[in-house]
């Protein structure tokens, strides 16, 4: 009999033989002939605890070279993509200023810290194009890597497609302890995959609306659905059947 813990292994083991097999196929297919001309991009660092625990993040929009020698529109945290990778030390408390210059609202989501709600930027917590978003975030978990993107409702995806991804390295000093490559950018190198498809002249290609109104999407059964609009708890054919019996 397979335990919890068993099928979870092999769950995760599965998973990521997949991505990398997808990775290595696209590879092959994409870049074989460019014998990696270009330099692993080393992201800027910002370390909070040297700047007093304040960090200022700039979301905007700039171009970037995706391929060579084709620039396009991309979005970036105070650069034209991606964006820095901040590093906060636990224990800390780090105020944190956002500012929105991109002329569409977004959020920052700190994806992986361990803050309240009030100041994690999900969906709720808009930053409109033009204003700036204040939260302190106090730092109270293990080493770890994390990351900081949008949240926005119905534009998540689109806007990490255009760029908006960035690393946060959390820090306990544990990694000196153990003796492990500490120096950012040499022996401590930050890696961020992605995944984009691009149109002949460079620019991103992405589909904001998957699901136009002649999509062959399976329609609901109709009767049902208008006949118990308006009580959710009342819905599904179970439901249905024991009224029509009644
Ligand atoms: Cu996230």
């Amino acid at each position: 009999m397979l335990t919890r813990r068993q099928f979870t292994n092999g769950t995760a083991a599965i998973v990521s033989g997949g991505v990398v097999g997808g990775l290595i196929g696209a590879h092959l297919a994409q870049s074989a002939p460019e014998n990696f001309t270009r330099r692993l991009p080393i992201p800027p660092l910002i370390d909070a605890v040297k700047q007093g625990n304040a960090v200022k993040l700039k979301v905007t929009s700039g171009r970037h070279a995706f391929l060579k020698g084709k620039p396009t529109r991309s979005y970036g945290y105070s650069g034209a993509v991606l964006g820095p990778v901040v590093r906060l030390r636990r224990g800390d408390e780090v105020e944190i200023t956002v500012e929105n210059a991109l002329d569409v609202d977004t959020t920052v989501h700190w994806h992986g810290l361990l803050v309240p709600g009030k100041v994690d930027g999900g969906p709720h917590q808009i930053i409109k194009s033009g204003s700036a978003w204040w939260p302190r975030l106090r730092v109270e978990q293990p080493a770890s890597t994390a990351w900081f993107h949008p949240h926005l409702h119905h534009d998540t995806a689109w806007q990490i497609y255009m760029g908006l991804t960035g690393l946060i390295i959390v820090d306990d000093g544990s990694d000196a302890t153990l003796g492990l490559p500490r120096t950012y950018g040499l022996d401590d190198l930050p890696i961020i995959i992605q995944d984009r498809s691009f149109d002949t002249d460079g620019s991103l290609l992405y589909d904001r609306d998957p699901d136009p109104p002649n999509h062959p999407v399976r329609q609901p059964r109709r009767h049902h659905h208008r006949k118990w609009r308006g009580s959710p708890r009342r819905s599904g054919p179970i439901r249905s059947s024991a009224i029509a019996n009644s």
